[in-house]
């Protein structure tokens, strides 16, 4: 069975408490159940993990070499800033999708540049939850 590691970011532990308008109303936990539900639907596993910590990231993306056999990533604010984060994920050797609940790249222009865009095979912003889903189906396809 394909085990898929999804990561989340900094504040992403606070979704559906605050700003729904930008976020949406699902709470990590929801997101989460998204990703393990789309997952047993092509017979795949998913591990879910949240820290607000730029260096456990870092930790879990190079723990994943070996383990999962796709990465889906929203590094929150990190995506702007983090050279470390795009280092560690220019390591692994398997399908990376980069996924956004909003759309970056239509908000503020410190927002518009991605240190993880560069080594995703997709990007899947401004679907809200449901871009967790279109994820996993993406790591899906990409590994069939
Ligand atoms: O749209 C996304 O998924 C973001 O990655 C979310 C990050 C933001 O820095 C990125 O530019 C785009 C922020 C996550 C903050 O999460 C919150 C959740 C609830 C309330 C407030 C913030």
């Amino acid at each position: 069975m394909k085990k898929i590691l999804v990561l989340n970011g900094p504040n992403l532990n606070m979704l559906g408490l605050r700003e729904p308008e930008i976020y949406g109303p699902e709470t990590l936990r929801d997101v989460e159940d998204l990703c393990y539900e789309t997952a047993m639907g092509h017979n795949m596993r998913v591990e879910c993990r949240q820290t607000n910590h730029e260096g456990v990231l870092v930790d879990w993306i190079q723990e994943a070499r070996g383990i999962y056999d796709g990465l889906i990533i929203n590094a929150a604010a990190f995506t702007h800033t983090s050279v470390a984060i795009h280092d560690a994920l220019r390591l692994l050797d398997i399908p990376i999708i980069e996924v956004h609940l909003s759309d970056p790249k239509k908000r503020e222009e410190f927002r518009h540049f991605s240190y993880v865009e560069p080594v995703a095979a997709r990007v899947i912003a401004g679907q809200g939850a449901k871009g967790y889903k279109l994820a996993v189906e993406a790591i899906n396809e990409l590994l069939s």
